[in-house]
């Protein structure tokens, strides 16, 4: 599919953090990309295509994927947030996109979900794609019904759907928990090519995470299908427990993979929580 212009890429998020640390890779891979968000983002080049659309408006997102090929869905709100904005961003926006897919007889989702989807396992345990959701948010909640929503449309509908678990994408993990889940941009860009061209994709979870010696989670299905991850958070480990210290201990969240997302408004006892 690679520098194929008649299929059209719809990229919703793209203005915000996981949207601007791909958008320069991905315009290389895919010229003609369109990019969509609520707002334009502000460093937006001339050779980009943008398209406003806000995910709550079914009709707005209609006529975004109309034509489309493939789309990659990373909009919606990125961290924890109150019910109504996890409601309406999230759950009521995923929907609007997946249906409009489906009307549009697009025939590939990538579908952004995160670690935050299975946060209350215990940062002890090593998980593959298979176990059962654990979120540790209204957020985590919010993606473990888009995987559901792709699970959906996949099996109901043929949309070849694949569902990244993404850890944390920057530069470099921010701190100790980071070192275990932390993408690399190049890496995350890697599995959005397998969601975008394997032609064995029908339904898929990977985790979005690099080559990290410290991870916690099982990715073989990802490399399976041709996934070579080259960052390795190792190479930061200084800078991450340098930024550590810096944060202090988090009695709850330390021992969970969610970190501060689980402990966030938590009223059980731990040992109770998680499985
Ligand atoms: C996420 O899902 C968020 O989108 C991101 O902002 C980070 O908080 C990340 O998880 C994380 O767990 O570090």
């Amino acid at each position: 599919m690679t520098n194929d212009p008649s299929r059209r890429i719809v990229f919703t998020g793209a203005a915000g953090g996981i949207g601007t640390m791909t958008r320069p890779l991905l315009a290389k891979l895919y010229p003609g990309l369109v990019l969509s968000d609520r707002v334009k983002p502000k460093d937006l080049l001339p050779s980009e295509t943008f398209v406003a659309a806000d995910l709550t408006k079914p009709d707005e997102v209609a006529a975004l994927v109309k034509g489309a090929h493939s789309v990659l869905h990373l909009g919606g709100h990125s961290v924890e947030g109150t019910w109504d904005h996890i409601l309406n961003a999230n759950i009521i926006g995923c929907y609007n996109l997946f249906e409009a897919a489906r009307a549009a007889d697009v025939k590939r989702v990538i579908f952004a979900s995160s670690n935050h989807a299975i946060g209350f396992y215990p940062r002890k345990k090593k998980i593959g794609t298979d176990v059962t959701v654990r979120p540790d948010s209204r957020y985590g909640v919010s993606k473990a019904f888009g995987e559901a929503l792709g699970a959906l449309y996949s099996d109901k509908h043929g949309i070849a759907v694949t569902c990244l678990r993404i850890g944390n994408v920057g530069p470099m993990p921010l701190d100790v928990r980071r070192l275990s889940i932390w993408i690399s941009p190049e890496d995350l860009v890697q599995l959005f090519q397998i969601g975008l061209e394997n032609p064995d994709v029908r339904f898929e979870i990977f985790y979005g995470a690099s080559d990290n010696e410290a991870g916690w989670w099982d990715n073989s299905r990802a490399q399976r299908l041709g996934y070579r991850p080259t960052g390795k958070s190792e190479k930061f480990r200084a800078h991450a427990e340098a930024e550590q210290a810096k944060i202090g201990p988090d009695p709850v969240g330390d021992l969970f993979q969610g970190g501060a997302f689980a402990s966030a408004e938590f009223t059980n006892d731990v040992k109770r929580a998680g499985p």
